[in-house]
């Protein structure tokens, strides 16, 4: 079923390529419709337009607010061609098709992301613009709708091969993504509203994204998947752009998105996180980026095999050389030199991520989770404890040496599943524990698996040995804290609020431990 296009209207914020598209539509012979600032383009253009307040017999009032809103334009939109009564309906009030529209709308995204006043924000809400839109998409079976500048061409190009009309399958799949835009525009305002009303947190649920990529599967094979963007534009999976390598799986994007967290932590030194199954395999700051890798890449490198490598400098040839050796899934940074990408092109399979920059760790944002039968919505945990917040508990105060590790131990362990305990020695973690049901295992996993990466490396002394630990939250009893102790850590950061604190600063006193507390856990469940 297609449909020749005899009228169409134009109407947008976003004026690229209108011109050379109301010029291609007039060389097929169609009439061209126009609001105010649009016409004024188009006829300065040379290509004759007809203003829709000439069409319509109204004028354009009220400073635009009504340019579009009357039933000569909605009729022509929304008469069906196949019904008998509405094309009479069409003749008897001297109403015309129109048969392709196309609308982009006023800014409103792009006025609150530039912090304008409220006044500014109300009129840059479209009502005209969305109410063609949907008249438009509804009638698709006839009508043509483009919110997109990117379909201009698209269009073009069917009404040339199809003697200027276009065929049903892409008016329907642009009234698809005509609704999409819609939708995705009202939660905008809405969401802006419910923070202009002090609504700390949504009371609707407002979710709405762009979809970037639909996937192959998702967690599983039997699983479908897509990927959606959200819009803010937080540097990290969703913006990166990918310079080479296979298609992202599922598990490749939310282990790349923990990776590129985890190491987003760290801004003063040349950091490396390495991930496997969204946990951290190693994680260590260093003098230099090749510096920082080898030290994460110690903490277990069996099991970086297959794994995700974040850093947060200008990945440079020679760590790339390194990181060419290793198999690995991904690598995510938030620039690569002409060198680096160079190496790295010769690992085909290999894909690599450039962000443009880092995350802020502190940035708002919200994750969202699904439970049989609903969501669960919060902020993201972009809590950080500082140096001066800290409590020391015990007898003995950490040195400067143990609170930088102890720091970095806690900020890596805000991205450890829970139960999280993470040893960590002159800035690089030895031992991780994660994901256990009991604080104690998490414990003795962290201290077994850095005695396992030791014996491996053909070392002698013990890793954890003089080694700092972190715990996402407080031990509840002791025996948490004396796995540490046999482990040989000298101190130790937690959350603290335990009933039984007390009963744990004594045995760290007994075992000259130095504890402080942060007042403040990182759960990731
Ligand atoms: O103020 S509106 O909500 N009222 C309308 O009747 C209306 N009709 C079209 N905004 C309206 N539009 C919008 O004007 C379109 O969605 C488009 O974004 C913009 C184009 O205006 P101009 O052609 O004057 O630049």
């Amino acid at each position: 079923m297609t449909a020749r296009i005899a009228r169409a209207l134009i109407s947008v914020s976003d004026k690229s390529g209108m011109i050379e598209f109301a010029k291609a539509l007039h060389d097929k012979g169609v009439e061209i419709l126009s609001t105010g600032g649009s016409a004024k383009a188009i006829e300065a253009a040379g290509i004759p337009v007809k203003e829709v307040a000439a069409h319509t017999g109204f004028p354009e009032i009220m400073d635009g607010r009504v340019k579009t809103l009357h039933p000569k334009i909605h009729g022509g939109l929304l008469g069906r061609r196949s019904v008998e009564s509405h094309m009479q309906a069409m003749t008897d009030n001297d109403i015309t098709p129109i048969d392709l529209l196309a609308v982009n709308l006023y800014p409103f995204e792009e006025t609150v992301a530039k912090g304008a006043d409220y006044d500014t924000c109300i009129e840059n809400i479209d009502i005209g613009g969305p109410g063609m839109i949907r008249s438009a998409a509804k009638n698709h079976e006839s009508v043509t709708v483009i919110v997109d500048p990117a379909d201009y061409d698209r269009v073009i190009a069917e009404m040339g091969d199809n003697d200027g009309a276009t065929t049903y399958e892409t008016r329907r799949a642009l009234a698809a993504k005509a609704y999409a835009r819609t939708g995705a525009y009202d939660a905008a305002i809405s969401t802006w509203f419910a923070g202009q009303l002090g609504e700390t947190f949504p009371q609707r649920l407002n979710v709405s994204g762009e979809l970037k990529q639909t996937l192959r599967y998702g967690e599983n094979p039997h699983q479908q998947a897509a990927f959606y963007t959200n819009g803010k534009n937080r540097p990290g999976v969703a913006t990166a752009t990918q310079l080479q390598g296979k298609e992202l799986s599922f598990n490749n994007l939310n282990d790349t998105d923990a990776a590129f967290e985890l190491v987003s932590e760290f801004a003063e030194k040349p950091a490396v996180a390495i991930i496997k199954h969204a946990n951290p395999c190693g994680v260590a700051e260093g003098d230099t980026l090749i510096d920082a890798y080898h030290k994460a890449l110690s903490c277990d490198p069996v099991s970086a095999f297959g794994g995700i490598i974040a850093v947060n400098r200008t990945l440079d040839a020679q760590t790339a050389e390194e990181i060419a050796k290793l198999f690995a899934e991904v690598v995510i940074a938030p620039d690569a030199d002409d060198a680096a990408k160079a190496v790295l092109a010769a690992k085909k399979n290999l894909r690599v991520l450039i962000t443009g920059g880092m995350a802020d760790p502190e940035g708002e944002d919200m994750t969202l989770r699904s439970l049989a039968g609903g969501y669960l919505l919060q902020n993201r945990d972009a809590g950080r404890v500082k140096r001066e917040e800290l409590k020391v508990v015990t007898k003995r105060a950490p040195s400067d040496q143990e609170l930088d590790d102890l720091l970095f131990a806690f900020r890596v362990g805000k991205h450890v599943k829970s139960n999280a305990i993470v040893y960590v020695k002159d800035g690089k973690t030895v031992g991780i524990g994660a994901g256990q049901m009991s604080r104690v295992d998490s414990s003795r996993i962290a201290a077994w698996k850095a005695e396992e990466a030791g014996k491996n490396a053909g070392e002698d002394a013990l890793r954890t040995a003089g080694s700092v630990v972190s715990s996402d939250a407080f031990f509840p009893f002791a025996d948490g804290l004396l796995a540490a102790v046999k482990a040989g850590a000298t101190a130790v950061i937690q959350p603290g609020g335990s009933m039984r604190d007390q009963e744990v600063i004594d045995a760290a006193d007994e075992n000259n431990i130095a504890m402080v507390f942060t007042g403040m856990r990182h759960f990731r469940h």
